[in-house]
């Protein structure tokens, strides 16, 4: 199944029912109906072809949430053209890697963003893209995909720190949306409040695709702020809302009666891409009358586990596995344990991407008959609720970005005097963890050189908050470091 055929109950189906709203460059609401979607897709679609891209090419995208990116997804869905989306925080040397892995023809992004993509690479304006694409036909062309023809590249790191692209395919998202869309039971009369970036599987795979797959209703904004979420909430009145733990921690500042009124009006919050604290969800609940609905997924599976819709959702918890998904709990022989055991979740379903783009070793240690080992250590409960205890690798989530040490720690001890490097996750109430930097370095170091230098080539939430001289670093014998035995300090 091509995905357009999930999306074509709401492009054809529902073509003349409102769609889609978001602020136009000049702050005036643009508001589209899905026959408009249709047509702008179609005509992007012409301009994509007569470019030169055919089925299996892949082109990029660098951009904010802006309608635009929904166009150049449609197109592509419709064109057998694989998606790859970066991040709008990568620097240059993040990038290049991305580009150079998978030469894409072409990246979609803004004129502003030229000075940071490698020489070689073909960039093209969004804007300009966009007004030539207007004055081309709007009727479909389409290649017909099958369900594991690859949609979307979308780059995530291992333990190794160097960005693999996940071949996610049509049948991995028509998976996702349809799982979600049945345990989360999202109608059409849904209003679904978009604020997560659209360069990564939450606010692509669940967001785009839960609102496309229902034809309920998005309203679309660049980036999540917390001083004008209530005025989003308030004036566009979502019934659904998809966010990281630090969005809901940022709205717990709302004053409580505007709480109030927000959580009456709102059907189902859900969190996800990092662990909520207990505390947040219960002052959420206190505040706005709702227990955060918490899921579980990952960049390469989409999502896998979820705490249920109607019935106990188990704080602390991210809830039983979805339809359609098998989890399994394994010892480091691939056992499954029993039940309240300690082990690693692995996963078996149409949602688990087919492998890493051009990455024959990467992919076959990642999966075993079937079945892809997810690196998270967790516990199941008889009556299958799973509670997540943290990662095999030290992976560092801020905000609900990933961060990986060995990407930051390499690039430390590339300065001259910085003998040994450790980035460590620091406990942080907003956004969960900070990377923080222990060096074993000469006297004379210039720490806030090296933050310059790193704010040069890193994206900002990956630069360490703090940095921390150290005589040594602590090892086991075998010479790892044991970074739970760094001193934790305040940022
Ligand atoms: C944050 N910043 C951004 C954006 N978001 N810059 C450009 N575009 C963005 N979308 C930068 C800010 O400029 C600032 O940079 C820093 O990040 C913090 O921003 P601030 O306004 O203080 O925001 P905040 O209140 O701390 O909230 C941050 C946030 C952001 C909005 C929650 O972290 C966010 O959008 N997180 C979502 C991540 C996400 O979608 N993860 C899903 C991965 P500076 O530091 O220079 O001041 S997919 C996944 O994990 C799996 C599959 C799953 O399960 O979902
Ligand atoms: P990514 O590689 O960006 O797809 O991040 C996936 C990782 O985010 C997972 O392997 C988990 O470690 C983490 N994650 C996602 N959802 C949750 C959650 N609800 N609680 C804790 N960790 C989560």
């Amino acid at each position: 199944m091509s995905l357009l055929e999930l999306y074509d109950a709401s492009l054809l189906g529902r073509a003349n029912q409102p769609a889609l709203e978001c602020a136009k460059a000049d702050g005036a609401l643009l508001s589209l109906q899905f026959a408009d979607l249709e047509t702008r897709s179609n005509r992007l679609g012409r301009l994509l072809t007569d470019r030169g891209l055919r089925s299996g090419d892949r082109l990029a995208f660098c951009l904010s949430n802006r309608v635009e990116v929904i166009d150049l997804w449609l197109a592509c869905v419709k064109l057998g053209v694989i998606v790859v989306p970066i991040n709008v925080m990568y620097k240059t040397r993040e990038i290049s890697h991305i580009c150079a892995d998978a030469s894409p023809r072409a990246v979609v992004t803004t004129t502003d963003r030229a000075g940071d993509f490698p020489s070689g690479v073909e960039l093209w304006d969004v804007d300009t893209v966009t007004a030539l694409a207007q004055s081309l036909p709007g009727d479909r062309c389409a290649v017909q995909s099958r369900a594991d023809s690859p949609a979307a590249l979308i780059y995530t790191s291992g333990t190794t720190g160097v960005a693999k692209g996940a071949i996610l395919t049509h049948g991995n998202f028509a998976a996702n949306a349809l799982s979600l869309l049945t345990a989360w039971q999202i109608t059409p009369s849904d209003r679904y409040l978009a604020a997560l970036p659209l360069f990564h599987v939450h606010g692509l795979a669940n967001g785009v695709h839960c609102w496309l797959a229902s034809g309920c209703h998005m309203r679309l904004v660049e980036r999540f702020e917390a001083s004008r979420a209530v005025q989003w909430f308030e004036e566009y009145r979502p019934t659904l809302f998809f966010g990281v733990p630090t969005m809901y921690v940022r709205l717990l500042e709302v004053p409580v009666e505007r709480a109030r009124a927000i959580g009456a009006q709102t059907r189902l919050f859900v969190s996800g891409s990092a662990p909520l604290p207990a505390s947040v969800l219960e002052q959420f609940a206190d505040a706005f009358g709702h227990t955060i609905l918490e899921r579980y997924g990952m960049t390469e599976t989409l999502m896998n586990v979820s705490n249920p819709l109607i019935g106990e959702r188990r704080p602390g918890t991210v809830g039983r596995a979805l339809p359609m998904v098998s989890v399994e709990i394994r010892d480091a022989h691939h056992r499954a344990v029993a039940t309240d055991c300690v082990g690693e979740l692995w996963v078996r379903g149409p949602n688990v991407c087919s492998g890493y783009w051009q990455r024959e070793e990467a992919t076959a240690a990642a999966f075993v008959d079937g079945w892809f080992g997810t690196g998270d250590i967790g516990v199941m409960s008889p009556d299958g609720y799973i509670t997540l205890q943290g990662r095999r690798s030290d992976l560092i989530i801020s905000g609900g970005f990933n961060i990986y040490p060995r990407e930051i720690e390499e690039l430390l001890t590339s300065f001259a005097g910085v003998h040994e490097a450790a980035v460590a996750g620091q406990p942080d109430p907003v956004r969960g963890e900070v990377p923080v930097a222990y060096l074993v370095c000469e006297a004379t170091t210039d720490f806030a050189a090296i933050e310059t230098q790193l704010r040069q080539e890193l994206a900002s939430f990956k630069v360490p908050r703090a940095y921390v001289r150290v005589d040594a670093l602590p090892r086991t014998a075998l010479g790892k470091v044991q970074k739970h035995l760094l001193p934790s300090r305040e940022t």
